[in-house]
């Protein structure tokens, strides 16, 4: 049987790197999204004596740059079985006034429509063949809010509902649709939040034992390797430490 081909976005680092690197080892053919173009060239480098690997360099904000993307894919690429709605990310964390225009822009237009757009630009090769698997990469902040959360949480709740909205709509063309919802990952994100303070983003991580990138990329890899009449719809993954948004048992 012809191995599955993958499309990641968000594969340059944290989830979506750990995704491309287990998926690649089990023989996947992968196509690997982000901005960071050498990023994406060392990966292939990495993971080419693996499995097939091919790159797509774009911004999710930009709708022109997604369809252009998924259209240039060469022939043996351009059967996507499996779409991981990854790329993603918070701006800021302030209380709504004072919150940045910018930063909201920013996480409305990644995290809420540039996972429309990929969407889109995949969807009609599913629905033409009755088969595929959207995994949707939502978050805790998407179940919960969390003081100065306010506009991320809204968007992941926004990605909780276009999860919840794919499944109704793609049932009848047999597609799977699911999220797995992350709590405490150690990944760039903080780093990206606090915009390089990177002194402010590790005290995020501090005291506690959070999720790794791995551990999330084994639970994607569950996901998609069930028989395909089982759809794992909505998962909630968290550090043992952390019980919601705002309780995590640190042991400083
Ligand atoms: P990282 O910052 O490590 O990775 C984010 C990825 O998204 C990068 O590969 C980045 O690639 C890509 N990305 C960001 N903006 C864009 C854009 N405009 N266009 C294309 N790609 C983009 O963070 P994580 O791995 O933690 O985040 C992955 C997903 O997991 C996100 O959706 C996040 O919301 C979610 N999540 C993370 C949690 C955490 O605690 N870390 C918890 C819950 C959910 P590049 O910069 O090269 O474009
Ligand atoms: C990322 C997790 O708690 O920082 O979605 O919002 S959190």
């Amino acid at each position: 049987m012809q191995a599955m081909t993958v499309l990641i976005t968000g594969a340059t680092s944290g989830i979506g790197k750990a995704t491309a690197e287990i998926l690649g080892s089990n023989g996947f053919n992968l196509i690997l999204c982000g901005r960071r173009e050498e990023r994406l060239a060392q990966l292939k480098k990495e993971l080419w004596a693996k499995t097939q690997v091919h790159t797509l360099q774009f911004d999710v904000r930009d709708k022109d740059e997604v369809f252009k993307a998924v259209q240039s894919l060469p022939t043996d690429f351009r059967q996507i079985d499996v779409l991981i709605n990854n790329a993603g990310n918070a701006h800021g964390l302030d209380p709504i006034d004072q919150g940045s225009t910018e930063d909201w822009e920013a996480m409305l237009d990644i995290n809420v429509k540039g996972l429309l757009y990929v969407s889109k630009a995949i969807l009609p090769q599913m629905v033409e063949r009755k088969a595929g698997h959207i995994i949707n990469i939502g978050s805790l902040a998407g179940k919960e809010v969390y003081p100065k959360g306010n506009v991320y949480c809204a968007s992941k709740h926004a990605v909780d509902a276009i999860n919840q909205g794919m499944r109704l709509d793609l049932n009848e063309h047999g597609i799977r649709v699911g999220a797995v919802n992350p709590g405490l990952v150690e990944t760039e994100f903080s780093d990206v939040r606090f915009k390089g303070d990177a002194q402010r983003a590790a005290t995020v991580y501090k005291g506690y034992q959070p999720l790794k990138p791995e551990d999330i990329a084994e639970i994607i890899y569950f996901v998609l390797t069930r028989p395909y009449h089982v759809n794992i719809a909505d998962l909630v993954v968290l550090p043992t430490t952390q019980a919601s948004s705002t309780i995590v048992k640190k042991e400083l």
